[in-house]
Order: structure tokens, then sequence, then C-alpha cells
């Protein structure tokens, strides 16, 4: 796979995450200041006036803004990938060769690609290591992860902008949404039939979610590999929507002019809404989404708005009521 950055690369081939932060303090003033300036540049003319440069200077202010890192050990053994299980452990052991079983041909085995499509004017299949070169390669975002089961992350992600690869392919302008589908392979996948969900496991961004600066399609954590457990080999991360937005081990994206449907929006219509953003005060009919469990902390903390995000997404949503639109 091909990475922008192959320094800190280097750096995290050392599992402790302590040393991991020390060696990205000196890292990350230059990595940042490099992605705000890529962010400006590409995203002039997609975005509501004011929007761009707030996402500019929040990925650098988010970055940097202190938060304990969740320790890599938490990161990629507590885990929801219902494909490989239902429980939070299950995913952990039987996904963590999935990457080596694909590359080594065991079964699949072809190189990754992922399918654009739908409304656009050159569809096109990628191959995931030309598409990281294509997107100007990954780069690191620090961004908190809130599961709608009232527990967080903050993870150091390794990806590029979604907005990158819409580029690629020129959404045309009836173009109004994208729709995401995850792998649905009984061969690498044991759980296809016990979750109680359909598969393939499918996900929606309206377009000008998909094409805010925050938006990224991570390759990589802590400065590696996206681990099977996490959404190998490329994954969503949305860090204003609840985590079951962030659809992993994606192979198809396909731009539509009618709102896709989603897997957990399809599963419990009344629970899980196509929007999904963390709203501390419209709860889940069957708990509170006031405040939530930091993973490796003792106390409980209250939720933001958007995950903490608002200052950056809130005009995405302007005039549209949240409690209704959940
Ligand atoms: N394909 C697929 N993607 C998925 C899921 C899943 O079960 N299948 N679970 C989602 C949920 S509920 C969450 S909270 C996040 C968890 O990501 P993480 O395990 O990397 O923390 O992945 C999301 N993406
Ligand atoms: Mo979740």
């Amino acid at each position: 796979m091909l990475i922008k950055k192959p320094e800190p690369i280097r750096a995290a081939e050392i599992t402790d995450e302590q040393t991991y932060l020390n060696r990205r303090t000196f890292m990350r003033a230059g990595v940042l200041a490099a992605s705000a300036v890529a962010t400006g540049a590409l995203y002039k003319g997609l975005l509501p006036p004011g929007t761009e440069e707030a996402a500019g200077e929040a990925v650098a202010r988010k970055s940097v803004d202190g938060e304990a890192l969740t320790p890599y050990a938490d990161v990629t053994s507590y885990n929801n990938f219902y494909e490989f299980g239902t429980d939070k452990y299950s995913p952990a052991r039987r996904a963590r060769d999935f990457p080596a079983r694909m590359a080594a041909g065991v079964s699949g085995g072809e190189p990754w690609t992922i399918a654009v499509e739908g409304l656009v004017q050159r569809p096109r299949t990628f191959d995931l290591d030309e598409l990281t070169r294509l997107a100007g390669g990954a780069e690191e975002r620090v961004y908190r992860l809130r599961c709608v089961e009232a527990w967080s992350m903050v993870i150091p992600w390794l990806g590029f902008p979604l907005a990158k690869v819409l580029s690629l392919v020129e959404p045309l302008g009836s173009a109004r949404y994208v729709a995401f589908e995850s792998l649905a392979d009984p061969r690498q996948m044991p759980n296809l039939r016990g979750a109680g969900l359909d598969f393939p496991y499918v996900e929606g961004l309206r377009l000008d979610e998909a094409l805010h600066p925050l938006t990224l399609l991570a390759t990589g954590l802590y400065g590696k590999a996206l681990p099977g457990q996490n959404g190998a080999p490329v994954r969503l991360v949305v860090p204003w929507k609840y985590g079951y937005k962030s659809i992993k081990s994606i192979v198809r994206l396909r731009l539509t002019d009618t709102q896709p449907t989603t897997t957990w929006n399809l599963s419990a219509p009344r629970e899980y809404g196509f929007y999904s953003n963390v709203n501390p005060e419209v709860d889940h009919p069957r708990w509170s989404q006031a405040n939530e469990r930091r993973i490796g902390e003792l106390f409980r903390r209250p939720t933001e708005m958007f995950n903490g995000y608002a200052d950056e997404v809130g005009a995405l949503y302007a005039g549209m009521n949240l409690r209704t639109n959940y």
C-alpha cells in the first residue's frame, strides 16, 4: 500500500503507544500543515461558503487538542464488525488474518478494488493502491469515534478525504447521495447468517456530507495498515456520526439521486435513522445518548453535539429538524 508519509509508518512499527505518541509530537505539525493546504485547494467551490475554512482549521485543531488516544490494544480488540461476529471480541479473533488471507490468495486473493459508479461522468474500478496514490497518499487524522451504544474512542487514522475519490470520477449534477457497500464473502466472513442483519452491509451519505473535508476513507490506524477487525483494507470514517455510518471493508460506491438504504435503518428504522448524527439531546429509544464511556477511562463523559465537530459540520444541517431527521 502506498502511503505518502514514510517516516511515521516506520515509527509506528513500534507498537508501544507512548513511543508512538512521542514520535508523533515531532511529526504532526508538518503533516497537518500539508493536509490543511491540500484541503483548501481541493474543496473550493464544492462546499457552502465558510465550511471550507472551518473544516481546514478543524483538522489541525482537533488533532492537537490533547485528548488522549485510545490505546492500540483497545482499538483493535473491542470492535463491531457483525460479519465476523456480533460480540465485541469475535472480530479481533476471527478477522485478524483477513487482510493476509486476501493478499495470499488463499480465498479471494485478487487485489482489493473499489468500484465507483452510478451518477458520475467517469465510472471506474480502482485498485486500492492506485486509488491511494491518485488521492495523494494517506495522511494522519485523529478523530473521536462515538458508537451508538454510548462508548467512544480517540483514534489516529491514516487515510484520504473521500472528496478526493469523488473528484476523480466527476459526479453528475443530478447526484445527491453516495451509497456504500461492504464485502460480503462467505469464504472470508463467518457470520453472514448469524448476525440478524441483511448483508452486504450498506450505508449512505448525502453528497455534501460525503464531500466534507472531515469525511475520510481510512486505510490505516496508528501508522499501520488497518487490521481486519477495523475494516481492512479500506473503511469510511465520518467522525460526527454514530460509528455504524463508518462502514468497513468497502468494495463499492454508487452515486445516486435517491436516499440510499442503510443496514441499521432497514433492521430497526425507529432506532437508527439515515442521518445518525451524534446528538446528546435525542435519546435512542432504549437508552440515553447524553453521555458516553470513553474506552479506557473510569468516569463517563458528556456527549457533545455532532461528537464535538459542531463548528465544522453544523452548517450542513441548518434549518433541519434534528429530532425527526435522527
Ligand atoms: N461492514 C461493517 N461495517 C461496520 C460495522 C459492521 O458490523 N459491519 N459496524 C459499525 C459500528 S456499529 C461501529 S461502532 C464501527 C466500529 O469501528 P471500529 O471497530 O474500528 O471501532 O464500525 C462500523 N462499521
Ligand atoms: Mo456502533
